[in-house]
């Protein structure tokens, strides 16, 4: 993966770091706890360096893979509800992909700039990451009196990962082979994988909710897909942004899961052949979205190593 942003300091850094390759053989760097490719732990350090949040902001957390798209929309919708009841034809997320309207900090952001430009974006501002707890605290906590809230979502890891695999045939329009896909089940289960391991970084978050259950919030995807109302009032009375009980009687809860849901959202046609600021083609965010979906592409050999480790690692979900 490419080098060509990281300064001389940084370079210095990560000489001192342990390193591995992930599996296609492009080299990790784990800078406390997490593995970075070389661009992306220097967009980190800036944003701890930089990035000094407002109390209203709010951050949303992922994995890759874990229920990013659906939380940013979600959350979106919620937090700007009030805006297109009039007028509900001109809501961007008709018009916009949910990634260009709450910029990741590390992907996009703080890619290659120290000082980004917030200004088109709409107050409260809405960022995601994909960074651990402990690193994103890091710059949070330095500027508000009170920490911006962050909301977490949680996938499987069996459907993470699976969803991962379909993503990067998606993203080369290739499909890759089987080798590939072994290789790449076992950097997961290593935790060798850009900002994995998934353990550490789900259970960061898990720990940091118990904690601080008034700015941390646990989402899981599978209970948003079997419990999607309760789940996304829960999300609305987090975000001090509770449905009134107008708003519940007259169906605004609906309302919102159906404008995000994947089968509205997949549907249109920004999203169907639209392309994100940071390039990316936008089709390839939206797939089955399914519980289960591992069963389809997992053996049972594969299944059993999961297992064990989530035994070992992350009893919380099981
Ligand atoms: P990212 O972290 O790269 O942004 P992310 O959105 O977390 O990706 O993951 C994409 C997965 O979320 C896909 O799952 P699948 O491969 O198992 O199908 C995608 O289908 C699913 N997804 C995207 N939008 C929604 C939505 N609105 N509701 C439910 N699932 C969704």
């Amino acid at each position: 993966m490419k080098d060509d942003k990281v300064s001389h300091e940084t370079k210095n850094l990560i000489s001192t770091l342990p390193s591995d390759k992930d599996f296609m053989g492009y080299p990790l760097y784990n800078y406390k706890g997490c593995w970075y490719y070389p661009n992306i732990l220097q967009a980190v350090l800036d944003v701890q360096k930089h990035f000094r949040p407002r109390d209203t902001d709010i951050i949303l957390a992922s994995l890759p893979k874990g229920g990013t798209t659906w939380l940013k929309s979600l959350v979106f919708a919620l937090v700007h509800r009030e805006k297109y009841l009039e007028n509900p034809q001109t809501h961007p997320l008709l018009s916009q992909i949910p990634h260009d309207l709450v910029p990741f900090l590390e992907v996009e952001l703080y890619a290659g700039s120290q000082t980004p430009d917030l200004t088109k974006f709409p107050s409260p501002m809405i960022y995601s990451t994909h960074m651990h707890l402990n690193t994103l605290r890091e710059a949070t906590t330095k500027s508000s009196s009170s920490p911006c809230k962050v909301v977490y979502v949680c996938r499987g890891i069996k459907d993470t990962f699976v969803s991962g695999w379909h993503y990067r045939n998606m993203l080369h329009r290739t499909k890759m082979d089987q080798a590939t896909f072994e290789l790449m089940f076992d950097a997961y289960c290593k935790g060798v994988i850009l900002y994995g391991p998934y353990w550490e970084h789900v259970l960061g978050y898990w720990n940091g909710s118990l904690e601080d259950g008034e700015n941390v919030l646990f989402l899981k995807y599978e209970e948003m897909i079997e419990e999607p109302r309760v789940q996304v009032k829960r999300l609305a009375e987090f975000l001090d942004f509770p449905f009134t009980e107008e708003e519940e009687k007259s169906g605004s809860v609906e309302e919102i899961l159906k404008l995000c849901s994947l089968r509205n959202l997949s549907n249109l046609e920004i999203n169907m052949n639209g392309t994100t600021r940071i390039g990316i083609d936008s089709n390839v965010f939206f797939r089955k979205g399914e519980v289960g979906d591992w069963k389809n592409h997992l053996t049972p050999q594969m299944q059993k190593r999961l297992m064990i480790l989530l035994n070992v690692n992350y009893k919380v979900l099981v």
